[in-house]
């Protein structure tokens, strides 16, 4: 699929071909981080027991897109497992399937389709980033389309075309690919049968690249993979000359290259300038109807989903987590004829479609063959049930694993009920109390200064594609800096399980106008834990501060995400910080901390702390350092159903 990006880079300076390789594995890491090759089944097996079919379907509007289909050659007939991709069906081609499916499902025979969607790679018509969705399916409204209706399209034709099938298909895919399984879900078609959106994003204002506001810096490289249209049918990615703006030079610290950088407009100039997905995030920084009509939560809101969905994500998902969680939620609120279930792992983006044998993230280690489990036990059962109507242990609401005690548990419902949120109080030196309310008017300050943003990680790195291994990073370093408020509780004397969502209610004034929230919740190990055998050997887990769950707040937003809005200076003021959901046992003799900060680069952008319309557009002299007091009355909610959203009303 380099081919032709190396002889582009002919026609360039010889040591870019050599950057090329560094570029490719960053893509394959991209892609193979949702499509590693973990199968025992090799290319030589998939020849020797499927046919290869390439077929152009074509849509309501005469749009074609391009599916590659593989169908068993043993006699029999066979459902359809379609995946959707914006990241090139021809990736599986040649009977390269990488991870997913999964050896169980290819052992267990169906049909497996591989789609690329509107306006990518070999299909026709124009890529749109999470295309709006149009409610209602029109058959006759040729021009009414959008990722729903285009899969119902290849759906009726497959059925009707492909031979052997058994009439019922099902769907799935990591990412990008389950924001297409679940954009699937309105207005289905009769034979989707089991759809399984994994890591899928819901609300590209909240997945991804946007947490509450803020803009994650760490993606910026990727943006170059969807913000140009191609101009020809292709099996190779045209957009390997604008990544290379960024792989063409080795870039050690992405601190310092980021920091060097300056505002984001000089992103923009030197950069994505002519980067069509870019620009439209400079020009739509709020929460507007750009975005909106881009969320896909209300389309599942609709009441009309009756088939069975199984909603996978992974604890530890620095890209979407927000999705999985949010769509699962939406499904279970609004669509009580849908057999809706949750399964959240001990795993980071993708990473049940993986298996090394220990399941790690990064320096933290949850057990051996975790997602071996998941697919032969969890995620085949599912489709087989389904599709094949195999008996199988009906599904229960939610499988989720507990992070902190390292095992799985099952739940009828998700945030489980009848829990009482443990409620978390900042006291005096740094003391964290559990369900014990402290000295309201208690103060703690920090100077929060943009030239000096609290590193993200206290490990050098490079330019990441998307931030990933941060996510149980140590935060010893972190909680040294004066720029960070840290709250520990005494050692525990039992456990403390955290089951659901959280929501940190900080009360705060600044000297600036404008100001970002970091909340970190994390596991503080005992001084005698063991270690993991998996770490090099200078790497104790001792005293570990280990981060669980964190989310960032930009502070104009806190009353509406559409109309942001400047703080007083001097003004004690409220800003809500919903956390994504965990299950988490802090365990007895462990502690429990929260640190807070307003600095965490360059995953997070820096906020200027002066007041600006727009921040994608800042100028090098609106960044002001700015005095930030948390009060004592400040508190943090975790568990049960935590969260209450008082700001827009998402279904
Ligand atoms: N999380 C993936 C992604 C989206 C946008 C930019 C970079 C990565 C994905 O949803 O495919």
């Amino acid at each position: 699929m380099f081919q032709q990006s190396t002889r582009v880079l002919n026609y360039k300076i010889k040591t870019e071909a050599i950057n090329m390789k560094l570029v490719y594995s960053l893509l394959i890491s991209f892609y193979v981080l949702s499509n590693v090759q973990g199968q025992t089944i090799d290319s030589t097996y998939l020849k020797e027991n499927f046919d290869k079919a390439e077929y152009f379907i074509e849509m309501r509007d005469g749009i074609k897109l391009y599916t590659l289909v593989y169908s068993p050659k043993a006699e029999g007939d066979y459902p359809i497992l379609l995946k959707r991709t914006c990241y090139n069906a021809s990736r599986s081609d040649n009977f390269q399937f990488g991870s997913q499916p999964s050896t169980a499902l290819i052992k267990e025979g169906y049909i497996f389709a591989f789609q690329d969607v509107r306006g990518r790679y070999m299909s026709e018509g124009k890529f749109d980033n999470m295309r709006p969705n149009v409610n209602g399916n029109d058959l006759n409204n040729k021009k009414a389309i959008d990722e729903s209706s285009d899969t119902y399209d290849s759906i009726d034709w497959m059925v009707k075309n492909i031979k052997n099938n058994n009439g019922k298909v099902g769907m799935y895919g990591v990412s990008y690919p389950g924001f297409y399984t679940a954009a699937a879900l309105p207005d289905a078609h009769p034979a989707l049968k089991a759809s399984s959106p994994q890591a899928p994003i819901s609300d590209f204002y909240f997945d991804d690249f946007h947490h509450h506001g803020a803009f994650l810096q760490s993606y910026t490289p990727a943006f170059a993979v969807f913000g140009y249209q191609k101009d020809t049918l292709t099996r190779s990615p045209w957009y390997m000359d604008k990544m290379m703006r960024f792989y063409s030079q080795k870039i050690a610290d992405g601190y310092d290259f980021y920091l060097e950088k300056g505002p984001l407009k000089n992103i923009t100039e030197e950069f994505h300038h002519d980067n069509f997905f870019w620009n439209q995030i400079v020009e739509h920084p709020n929460y507007d109807e750009f975005w909106q009509k881009r969320s896909l939560l209300p389309a599942l809101t609709g009441g009309d989903i009756d088939h069975a969905v199984m909603t996978v994500g992974g604890w530890y998902d620095a890209e979407d987590l927000c999705g999985p969680l949010n769509i699962y939620k939406t499904v279970e609120k609004h669509n009580p004829k849908a057999k809706n279930t949750i399964v959240m792992g001990p795993w980071t983006h993708g990473g049940w479609a993986r298996e090394r044998g220990q399941q790690t993230v990064n320096h933290i280690y949850f057990g051996d063959s975790i997602s071996s489990y998941y697919q032969n036990e969890i995620e085949a059962p599912f489709f087989a049930h389904h599709l094949k109507d195999q008996e199988a242990n009906p599904l229960p609401e939610a499988i989720m694993f507990d992070t902190g005690k390292k095992e799985w548990k099952k739940f009828e419902a998700w945030p489980p009920e009848n829990i009482t949120p443990t409620e978390l109080y900042f006291g005096e030196k740094g003391k964290l109390y559990v369900n014990a309310p402290t000295d309201p008017q208690l103060e703690f300050e920090y100077t929060s200064d943009p030239a000096k943003p609290v590193p993200y990680r206290s490990v050098t790195e490079g330019l990441t594609f998307t931030p990933r291994q941060f996510i149980t990073d140590d935060q010893r370093e972190a909680g040294r800096r004066p720029d960070v408020v840290t709250f520990c509780t005494d050692v525990l004397e039992e456990d403390v399980t955290i089951a659901g969502e959280i929501l940190a209610n900080l009360v705060v004034s600044m000297t600036g106008t404008d100001a970002d929230f970091v909340v970190k919740l994390i596991d503080k190990y005992p001084p005698d834990h063991p270690e993991y055998e998996h770490n090099p050997k200078n790497i104790k887990m001792g005293n570990y501060e280990q981060l669980v769950r964190h989310e960032v707040f930009r502070g104009r937003y806190r009353d509406s995400y559409s109309n942001p809005k400047p703080f007083v200076p001097g003004q004690k003021t409220e800003v809500s910080v919903p956390l994504q959901d965990i299950l988490h046992t802090f365990k007895k003799g462990h502690r429990i901390m929260i640190q807070v900060h307003s600095t965490w680069f360059p995953y997070i952008d820096r906020n200027p702390q002066k007041y600006v319309d727009n921040i994608y557009k800042a100028e090098e002299e609106d960044f002001i350092k700015s005095d930030i007091i948390v009060y004592g009355a400040s508190t943090v909610k975790a568990g049960g159903a935590a969260v209450t959203n008082k700001r827009e009303i998402r279904p």
